[in-house]
């Protein structure tokens, strides 16, 4: 396998202007045909034209309509070359045949469910024809479909419809023009059986666009949450961006088997069924909230993706990051901001940082790659920063001036930056290194109070961690957001700020502020806060202003009291999650000390009080009496040691669920469902603290209050709360857990994406030794090692185990190895995404070690292993 690097960049020698595809889809082969008008960049260039094309059976290719002779062009496994191409334009035509219904990889065109679907980023096109398929060759396709009329009524591609009708023996054909240009990823095609949901949408000014959401007949009454959801994307970007639709037509296709979420192929998304397909019974509100984020992602990138593409996959960022910030934003007007970014923040220290601290760490804009990796969700606080920096005018500002400078071009990461700081006059010195330095920054802050005069200091420290290939760093450039509150809890007027030797005032308008963004960016640097009169309590990095870890030395009271008291309800909630880890990390070392393990009662009777809190929002609530992951604590220790931070982490939940047990009943009784199921904050609030306290309730495992959960299973009416029974119950082993798990299965059966919900809660579970039983669910009938989302249920929920997956015998670890060879011979993707569950093998105790460093050896040494696993598995073993 080869490395790629960002620093060899190269223009292409040869621009594609347009692209005509026929398919003629079949059942043994299909034939693909590409017509492309190709012109020199440099006039009379005599460079070679490569080709990239994979699993490819070259037909033919002729140059200005005349066949090429063998020796006339060089194939190999990966390339077609033409050594010397005419000079000027000519037209290139390719005939290749591609076997759809054998291709198990998901990338190119493949089956699913018998319907024919594609999925090109990053490089799946080459899988479909030989093209230049890299996202800086950019151009107008129009694309003809044939197939059987009976099989595949529905015949879909990007762009308008400009042609259809029927053919000889039973054949039909359609074709689509798509008028803008675009890079190969970005292209699609559906055929299939599928009946369609549709609605339409007036844009601003004034356009008609029909929406169209397609699924297998009996699925189409489960899209109404989905159209509900491109509608409001449509108008939210409109009105926050200004941003409007640009087609008549918007078609998204919902497909059973899909490697990820879902694509934003121009005007023909691409979905997961899973990210789709919703009903009160059959789907909880995580499932609802994730489709309106997905629908409206990937709705976003008709723009920032689409419009404006990616000059290589070093800047996937540019897209990504971009389009993950706008969908937060969108999900975070649509329900509760607070409680959105607590879950993005959460999400960040789960998968981000232990990645930034482990052998796969890489900067937002990677310096190289052997398959192009998958996207950094630290791409998302980039963009965030920007606009904590500027403001939303000054955003929106930069947004403007980005379109109006790139509009229809590939480009990078520097460009979005320039457009952001020239369109504000921005001083930005080196905001740049959040794209090339890679690792978590930590910030650690020092506080004093000079009662004299007045004044309040803040000291900040910062490092940033050598990561591989990296080992020395620059300082950053960290916006930290900052209030003080007095001792009644209220924010103090701030009004100016010495730093780096003058005086700056940090009021708007005369007026003081309440709470500031400090721009740290030296390694070692203090800011004092003037008129300070009395000694307040600092509430730092609000609204998690930068994507750091930071240590502070603020003492347990003064973590109470901010949890009490901020007006800065992301740190009110912050504030606690420090309490609880420090707590848990106490308690892990007792563990291992084999002390007796005890439990602070402020810390109880904090929660007890904000679990009472009635003017708290609830979704809040049950957040906040949530207790941190154990993998975000197992990443804080030397050692991670899953035994006792799980261990722990039961042992405070039982406390709390003891202590509060009355509070938590009357939770549970006061927040049950009066009427049907309502997609609003203020319902899935109230499910969300009932079913955080009925799970409290539950970690007991006395017969009250399991009794409690099976009534509640019996009688909810829709699945958010009846999973979240489910899961309370199977939290303990027990016949009833056993009885009541066959019940789930035997109700829902016919239903795949509930049953991979049975599958995934199975998997996840801690139940001592339960290895043996995902091994067993390997077998089971509705589970297919084919079906990505079977696997993420499956394999991904069993690796999300701490117990059971860093088992101390190795018998998660051998599963993992085991499955992922297998795997990999199916779909290298997914087999490479479940690989990297072993990546940070070096954070265990020596017997873990060398267990799961044998298993890696042991897939490294696999025949044939895909460029997907092998850069995993080496990096992690490097
Ligand atoms: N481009 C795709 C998306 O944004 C990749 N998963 O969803
Ligand atoms: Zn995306």
């Amino acid at each position: 396998p080869k490395e790629i690097f960002l620093k060899d960049y190269k223009l292409p020698d040869y621009y594609f202007d347009t692209v005509d595809l026929k398919f003629s889809l079949g059942e043994e082969k299909t034939y693909v045909s590409s017509k492309i008008s190709i012109v020199a960049r440099v006039e009379g260039s005599s460079a070679p034209l490569v080709l990239n094309g994979q699993d490819l059976k070259l037909v033919s290719v002729k140059v200005n309509e005349t066949e090429l002779k063998d020796g006339d062009y060089h194939v190999d496994s990966r390339h077609l070359i033409l050594p010397s191409p005419p000079s000027g334009v000519f037209t290139l035509e390719i005939v290749t045949e591609i076997y759809p219904q054998k291709n198990t990889s998901l990338e190119g065109l493949y089956q699913s469910s018998g319907n024919f679907c594609t999925q090109c980023e990053a490089e799946g096109f080459r899988k479909i024809t030989y093209y230049q398929d890299r996202p800086d060759i950019m151009a107008k396709y129009t694309c003809r479909i044939e197939a059987e009329k009976d099989l595949y009524p529905v015949l879909l591609s990007n762009g308008n419809l400009i042609e259809q009708g029927d053919l000889e023996g039973g054949r039909h054909y359609a074709l689509w023009e798509d008028p803008f240009k675009k890079p190969c990823y970005l292209f699609a095609l559906v055929a299939g059986k599928l009946e369609s949901r549709d609605d339409s949408f007036i844009t601003h000014s004034g356009r008609k666009v029909s929406l169209r959401i397609w699924t297998p007949s009996q699925d189409v009454p489960k899209t109404g949450h989905a159209m509900y959801s491109l509608k409001a994307a449509m108008k939210w970007d409109e009105e926050v961006f200004g941003l409007e639709y640009d087609l008549d037509l918007f078609n998204i296709v919902a497909v059973p088997d899909f490697n990820m979420g879902a694509m934003e192929n121009k005007s023909l998304n691409i979905f997961n069924s899973k990210l789709v397909l919703a009903s009160p019974e059959t789907a909880t509100d995580a499932d609802y909230a994730a489709i309106l984020g997905v629908i409206g992602h990937e709705y976003f990138h008709n723009w920032t993706g689409n419009r404006v593409t990616c000059r290589d996959w070093f800047q996937l960022s540019l897209k990504e990051g971009l389009t993950v910030f706008r969908d937060q934003e969108f999900s975070s007007d649509m329900g509760s901001r607070t409680v959105k970014r607590i879950s993005d923040v959460s999400k960040l220290r789960i998968y981000q940082f232990p990645q930034d601290a482990g052998p796969m760490a890489h900067p937002v804009r990677p310096h190289s790659y052997i398959k192009v990796c998958s996207q950094i969700y630290a791409g998302a606080e980039v963009v965030r920063m920007y606009k904590t920096l500027l403001g939303s005018q000054g955003f929106r500002k930069g947004m403007d001036l980005y379109f109006q400078r790139h509009d229809s071009q590939a480009v990078t990461c520097e460009d979005f930056f320039a457009a952001m700081r020239d369109a504000n006059d921005a001083e930005f010195s080196n905001f740049l290194l959040w794209y090339s330095q890679a690792g978590t920054p930590m910030v650690k802050v020092t506080s004093s109070y000079d009662a004299e005069a007045h004044t309040f200091s803040l000291k900040f420290c910062q490092e940033v961690p050598p990561t591989p290939g990296q080992p020395v760093k620059e300082p950053m450039f960290i916006p930290v957001s900052v209030g003080l509150l007095d001792s009644t809890g209220k924010d103090l007027p701030l009004s100016s700020v010495y730093h780096d030797g003058t005086s700056q005032s940090i009021a708007k308008d005369g007026q003081p502020v309440y709470s500031t963004v400090l721009r740290v960016t030296k390694k070692e640097e203090e800011f004092v806060f003037a008129d300070i009169n009395e000694r307040p309590i600092p509430s730092l990095l609000r609204d998690f202003s930068a994507p750091i870890r930071l240590e502070s030395d603020l003492t347990d009271s003064d973590l109470f009291f901010l949890l009490a008291h901020d007006s800065d309800e992301f740190n009110r909630w912050e504030a606690g999650q420090v309490l609880a880890r420090k707590l848990m990390l106490t308690l892990a070392a007792d563990f291992q000390q084999n002390k007796p393990l005890v439990l602070n009662p402020k810390f109880i009777r904090g929660l007890g009080s904000i679990l009472c809190h009635s003017s708290l929002d609830k979704e809040f609530i049950a957040k906040a009496i949530t207790l941190p992951g154990e993998g975000e604590v197992m990443d804080m220790m030397d050692v991670a040691d899953p035994d006792a931070v799980h261990a722990v982490r039961v042992f405070i939940r039982k406390q709390i669920a003891q202590e509060l047990k009355g509070d938590l009943i009357s939770t549970v009784e006061k927040n049950r469902s009066s009427d049907g199921y309502v997609f609003n904050h203020d319902n899935m609030a109230r499910r969300s603290l009932k079913n955080t306290a009925l799970a409290y309730l539950a970690s007991l495992d006395d017969p009250e209050c399991t009794a409690l959960a099976m009534h509640e299973y019996k009688t909810a009416a829709n699945m958010t709360e009846q999973f979240a029974a489910l899961a309370a119950i199977a939290q303990n082993p027990s016949q009833t857990r056993e009885e009541v798990l066959a019940d789930f299965y035997s109700k829902w059966q016919h239903d795949f994406l509930v049953v991979n919900k049975w599958f995934a809660l199975q998997a996840m579970s801690n139940i001592p030794g339960n290895v043996e039983n995902v091994r067993n669910l390997l077998n089971h009938p509705a589970f297919d090692l084919r079906n990505p989302n079977k696997v993420y249920s499956l394999i991904g929920g069993f690796c999300g185990s701490p117990v059971n997956f860093h088992a101390k015998d190795g018998s998660g670890y051998k599963f993992l190895g085991e499955v992922v060879v297998q795997l990999d011979k199916i779909n290298p993707q997914v087999a490479s995404r479940m690989v990297s569950a072993f990546s940070r093998w070096r954070r265990y105790d020596e017997t873990r070690q060398n267990l799961a460093k044998a298993q890696l050896e042991m897939i490294m040494s696999t025949n044939g292993l895909s460029e997907n696993v092998f850069e995993i598995a080496s990096k992690s073993l490097a």
